[in-house]
This record gives structure tokens, sequence and C-alpha cells, in this order.
């Protein structure tokens, strides 16, 4: 039922063949159209034992605050909920997993381990520690991506042109309906959790307050995707960079948090009667540019500084490095949208009042960071401070590289070389004001 292509065995352990199966949920945080959940179903049914899901929550991840704790704690609701109606127990562990895991799989003398793909560095520690404290069987399973990210490509890509074509030759393989997820034959129960004392237990910073323009949990996930369907997909390609229309899908934090599948969202598209352009567009940001950020962050373990950068952009920015900046900003002056600028500020601002500034505008605003600090590392460190702290979407793969392509240059090419961005590509004002009526994208975000 699961492509065992998506599975990726992580160390040498044996089954124990009485113990219940463990998923250790992390990246993929749903029950509909989780591989990695109904690869764990299969495994239980086999072994003929029960499934446990396990969450262990850890504060301040990656300088996460309220406003992300608050959706993904909504949204973990639902999933306890959900697993409860099909038998399957939902445990929340608090602190971290490296100790917290390992302490339950052995409570539990679990039979297998499961958890989810995730490239970001923090995850691969945890599993490797995880991995040095267990004997059983530990398995990965790409659950967030449509072409699984160890089989799209073996190295670190140049870029959307090298992957498009190794993901595409694969999408007949991998992008297909799910499967309904099987009865569990064996059922197992947990105890009610207790969300409110979790939430007040990560002590979440306050000072990035909850969103109310979306509704967190996979059930508004998919009311999302099918009003974008309905309504957003025609005239994609036209109007999704113009910061003044809302013609992105808005879906990047129900994918951040896998509160959504992204394969179940591209199946959708391809079966929708909107124009081919549109859907061809949507596809390729969600498919190809989605998964490179994945496959850069597996493959370069630098994707969140400038060692990250290919050498040409690292030697034409290092040439630069001494230009002379026409203005240059502490983190605070950015933070609190205090530049000379009012089209970044108005960025900034749509950051942090909503947690999610437009696609757009996130290009300008990261590539002014560059223009206006006293240097790369300090460009990078503000970027991704700042991105990671008031996005809903953060702490995700898409933003390191997102990030790393608009100051680094990581997947784009060499440019016609000026002060301070060398060869990497510039974008300003000018750009912007031919592309849309900046004004009116300015004082709908700094106030009248
Ligand atoms: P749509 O245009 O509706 O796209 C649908 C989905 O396709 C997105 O949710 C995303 O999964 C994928 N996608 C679209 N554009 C890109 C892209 N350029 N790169 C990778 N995937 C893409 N995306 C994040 O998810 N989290 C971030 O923290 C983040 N930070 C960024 C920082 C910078 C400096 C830049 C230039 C881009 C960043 N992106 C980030 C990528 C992109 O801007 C967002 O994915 C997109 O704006 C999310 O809004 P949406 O879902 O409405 O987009
Ligand atoms: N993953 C966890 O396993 N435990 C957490 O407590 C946790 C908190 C968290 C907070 C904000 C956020 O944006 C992500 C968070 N994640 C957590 C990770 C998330 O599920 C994603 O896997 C990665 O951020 C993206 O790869």
């Amino acid at each position: 039922m699961v492509n065992s292509k998506r599975i990726h065995v992580l160390n040498n352990g044996e089954i124990n063949k009485h113990g219940p199966v463990v998923y250790w949920m992390s990246r993929d945080q749903r029950v509909s159209d989780n591989w990695a959940l109904l690869f764990s179903i299969s495994k239980a049914n086999e072994l003929k034992v029960p499934l446990h899901v396990v969450f262990s929550l850890t504060p301040n991840f990656l300088n996460a605050g309220l406003r992300h704790y608050s959706f993904m704690l909504h949204g973990l609701k639902e999933v306890e909920e959900e697993l409860k109606n099909i038998g399957i127990a939902f445990n929340l562990l608090y602190g971290n997993p490296e100790s917290s895991i390992p302490e339950f799989v052995e409570s539990l003398k679990a039979s297998i381990l499961v958890s989810d793909f995730d490239p970001l560095k923090v995850k691969i520690q945890w599993k490797h520690s995880v991995n040095s404290k267990i004997s059983i069987m530990h398995l990965e399973v790409d659950a967030h991506n449509v072409v699984p990210c160890r089989i799209a490509s073996q190295k670190v890509e140049f870029g959307a042109h090298t992957i498009r074509t190794k993901i595409n030759k694969l999408l007949g393989t991998y992008l297909v309906a799910y499967p309904d997820i099987p009865l569990l034959k064996y059922k197992a129960e947990s105890s009610p959790i207790n969300w409110n004392y979790a939430l007040n237990w990560l002590k979440p910073s306050p000072d990035v307050t909850v969103v109310d323009w979306i509704t967190p949990g996979e059930t508004a996930a998919i009311n999302a995707m099918n009003s974008f369907l309905n309504v957003g997909l025609a005239g994609y390609s036209e109007n999704r960079n113009n910061p003044l229309l809302n013609a992105q899908s808005g879906l990047s934090p129900y994918l951040h948090f896998g509160q959504l599948s992204a394969q179940r969202l591209a199946v959708e598209v391809a079966k929708s009667t909107a124009p081919d352009k549109d859907k061809s567009d949507f596809l390729d940001e969600l498919i190809v540019r989605r998964e490179l950020s994945d496959n850069f962050c597996l493959y370069n373990e630098n994707y969140d500084n400038v060692e990250g950068f290919h050498s040409w952009a690292k030697k034409s920015l290092a040439e630069h490095s001494n230009d002379e900046r026409e203005y240059i900003y502490s983190l605070n002056q950015f933070e609190k949208a205090q530049t000379h600028d009012n089209l970044w500020n108005a960025a900034q601002q749509q950051m942090v009042k909503t947690g999610k500034m437009h696609g757009y505008m996130r290009m300008y605003w990261a590539k002014k960071i560059l223009e206006w600090t006293i240097s790369i590392e300090e460009a990078m460190r503000i970027a991704i401070y700042l991105n990671d702290k008031y996005s809903l979407d953060g702490r995700d793969p898409n933003g390191y590289a997102g990030i790393a392509w608009s100051i680094g240059g990581v997947h784009d090419r060499a440019w016609a070389e000026r002060p301070v961005f060398g060869k990497v590509r510039y974008m300003n004002y000018n750009g912007c004001k031919r592309k849309f009526d900046v004004e009116k994208y300015i004082s709908s975000w700094l106030g009248k």
C-alpha cells in the first residue's frame, strides 16, 4: 500500500514481535493522506499489535512563539480526536525528543518506531540521538514530498531546472491517489490530553500574537484547499505575483505544519477544470519549488548560512563586502519596520501583523536586508530570525531556501555585477512600481 521507496531504514534495529507500533509524528501532523501513518497501520495489522502515535512537544522550537504553537496545538487536538475515532492512541510528550521518545518506546516495549521525513538539521540530530538509545528498528517515511526527497535526487541540485526533469519523470509513479485508511485490527486507547496545560507549559512568547485569518487543523485545511480550487486557482498564473491581490493559495501554513498533504493538493489541482497554465504554474511551485527546498536542506547542511551559497556567489559577494552601504539598519530597526523605505516597512508589517508576507514581497524584503546590513552573515541572521519569528509558515525548508535564493543566489544564476549584490540578482523599488501599485500596498500595511 505504501511505496517501499518512501521508506528509509534509519538503524539496524530488530522488530520486537509483541509490543505496539509507535509512529513518532512531527512534520506531517494529520490523519488523512499521511503515508507515515498508513505505513504504521499496515505494520501494526501485520504484526497483530495496536498502534500508538506520539508527538514530542519542545519549547522554543527554532524561535516559534504563541502564534505558531497555538496554530499547531489546535491542529494536533484534531489529530487526537480523529485517531481516537479509529482506535489509535495519541500521546503528547513534553520536552526534548532525544530523551522523551526513547523513554516512551521503552515504556511500551514497542515493536518498531516509525517517523516522518524532515531534512532540517534539528530533526536529523533528534533521530540520530534517538537511534543511539533504542534497539528496535526505526524507519522513516517521506510523507511530505510527492516524490520522496531521497529518491528525487541523491545530491544537492543546482536549481529548479535540474530537479524538474528528475521529478517530472517520477510523477507517474508517485503522484497517485491515497488509499483509504485501513481498519485497525487491534485498538489502543490513551487518556485525553489537556491542551490548555500543553500551551501554558510551553510558555510561548506572547509578543507574536495569534492570527485570526486562518483556522488551524486538517478539516479547515481541506476547506481552504477546496475554496482555492473553486475560486483562486483560475487566474493564479497572472495574479500570483501581485501583492495587492489575494491570488496566492494561502495554504503554506497548512503545508508547513503538515495539516494538509501537498500530494492531496496536487492530485486535486490536476483534476480541476481551471485553465492549464494556472494548474501547471501552481503545480510547479507546489512540487518542483517546494521539493527543491527539501533537497537543498537535506544535502546542504549549511542551508541557513553563507557557507551554503555557491562559490560564484560567495566570491562575488566577498568582493563587494566593503562596498559603501547607503543605509545600514540594526535587527531592531528592521523588526520595528523603521527603514527609510516604506515599501519594505509595509512588507515587514504585513508579516508581523498577519504572519504571512506576500510571496513576491518576500524576495524584495530579503534582498533589501542584504543591501542594508554590514555583512551577508548579518543579513542571513536577520532574515532567518525575522522570518522564523513572525511567519506562520516559518522554520521550513522553503524559508531557508527562499532566503538563500534572495541573499546568496542559491538556485538562481549570476546576474550583471553591481555594488553590494555582486552578481546576485538585484531587485528595487522601481521594479516593484512597474509591477503593482506600491502606494496602495504601503497604505494598506502602514495604516492611513
Ligand atoms: P502559493 O503561491 O499559493 O504556493 C503554494 C505552495 O507552493 C506554497 O505553500 C509552497 O509550499 C509552494 N511554493 C510556492 N512558492 C514557493 C517558493 N518560492 N519556494 C518553495 N515553495 C514554494 N515558504 C514557506 O513555506 N515558508 C517560509 O518561511 C518561506 N519563506 C520565504 C522567504 C523568502 C525570502 C522567499 C523569497 C520565499 C519564502 N517562501 C517560504 C516561499 C514562498 O514565498 C511561500 O511558500 C509562499 O509565499 C507561501 O504562500 P502560499 O502558500 O499562499 O503560496
Ligand atoms: N515539531 C516537533 O516534533 N515538536 C515540536 O514541538 C514542534 C514545534 C514547532 C513549532 C513551530 C513550527 O513551525 C514547527 C514546529 N515543529 C515541531 C516542527 C514542524 O512540525 C516541522 O517539522 C518543521 O518545522 C519543518 O520541517
